[in-house]
């Protein structure tokens, strides 16, 4: 892992902050602080730090800029934040996985705990599976201060690139004290989302992140981050100083004709859970009923989802299901609820309480 540390002076770009209510002047804020807020980049990859011709040659060129160069290329983004940068990897999302992701949560569990005046800390990161990673940081990052994962559709010599401006929004937001308390969030095409409800809704438009039936957390103005919801309750993070590894979770679409072959592999690969994407709101293919109902009796927790993108699948005591979770974000939650239990209510309670499945 590369470590940068690039210390910048900022200026006075004025951003209102309106939320709940209340109106905040940043740069008053910052004159009497002395300094501008202090904002950690931490750069993963993906398609914000790539070159090439966007529908051709890609292959050759991705994943080249550096996160150095990626802040060189938001001009003013000096001006809102104090900011240190850190190469984490260069990478496409593809291979970022739980691995990985513990690692960036203790990465960035360990700048919070030493930099008491850091605001904030952005992540880079393609676009792929970008809603898994900020939904584990989301659950894994302690503290109240922000972490805003942001990335790009277009490369970053592409005509209209977007990465530059989403950087630079996300910067915004981390530094902002508004951001405080909300947990992991997403910034695409200025708008901010909660990692918990935000997902890709398009192969290539800059605005495929959408949260379906609760839409974005704050409007991202040139002057303004408007927040239009109160803060969140906040359940604790998942503790991962004694994890070495996350329990193997696999997801089991369901489907007109679909029968056990899938589940049964699943369970003889070591799965300890598994997420179903069910149809409409939590059903199953008659095929699949009883093979679900043998990992039980092994031991493999099985959470209902629903494949249909967005709305709950209610669950019960004793039955988890996903709540308003889409199946990749109850995979995530899943394997972090079997650190801490592997009994289905266990599981259950943790879901209800994480998920929105709690009636
Ligand atoms: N290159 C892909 C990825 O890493 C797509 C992207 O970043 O938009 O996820």
């Amino acid at each position: 892992m590369r470590q940068h540390s690039a210390t910048r002076q900022l200026g006075g770009l004025a951003i209102r902050l309106l939320c709940c209510g209340a109106l905040i002047a940043p740069t008053a804020l910052r004159a009497q602080q002395g300094k501008p807020p202090e904002v950690l980049v931490m750069a993963t990859g993906g398609t914000i730090a790539s070159t090439g011709n966007y529908y051709g040659d890609r292959g050759g060129e991705v994943n080249k800029v550096s996160a150095e160069q990626l802040t060189a290329a938001a001009p003013g983004i000096d001006k809102v934040a104090t900011l240190s940068t850190e190469q984490f990897s260069n990478v496409a999302s593809g291979a970022i996985g739980p691995k990985q992701w513990m690692d960036l949560a203790r990465r960035i569990n360990a700048a919070f705990h030493d930099r008491p005046s850091l605001a904030g800390v952005v992540v880079t990161h393609g676009t792929d599976t970008m809603e898994e990673t900020a939904y584990f940081l989301d659950l894994t990052v302690s503290g109240d201060r922000p972490v805003v994962v942001t990335g790009a559709m277009r490369p970053a010599d592409a005509i209209g690139a977007d990465g530059p401006a989403n950087l630079f929004n996300a910067v915004r937001a981390a530094a902002a004290p508004a951001s405080r308390g909300r947990g992991a969030m997403v910034l695409m095409d200025d708008r901010l989302f909660a990692a918990r409800e935000v997902t890709k809704t398009n192969t290539t438009r800059v605005e495929t992140f959408q949260a379906p039936e609760h839409g974005p957390l704050a409007i991202v103005d040139h002057d303004t981050i408007y927040y239009n919801r109160a803060r969140p309750t906040r359940h604790p993070a998942f503790d991962l100083s004694n994890v070495t590894a996350l329990p193997r979770v696999d997801i089991i679409y369901s489907y007109g004709g679909a029968d056990s072959v899938l589940i049964d592999a699943a369970v003889a690969a070591g799965a300890k859970g598994i997420v179903v994407a069910g149809v409409g709101a939590g059903g199953l293919a008659s095929g699949q009923g009883a093979a679900l109902r043998r990992a039980g009796e092994h031991g493999v927790v099985v959470v209902i989802g629903s494949r249909t993108g967005s709305g709950r699948v209610a669950g019960s005591e004793t039955r988890p299901t996903a709540g308003d979770l889409n199946v990749q974000k109850a995979r995530v939650l899943l394997m972090l609820a079997l650190t801490r239990t592997q009994d289905r209510a266990g599981v259950a309670k943790i879901f209800a309480e994480y998920s929105g499945a709690e009636p």
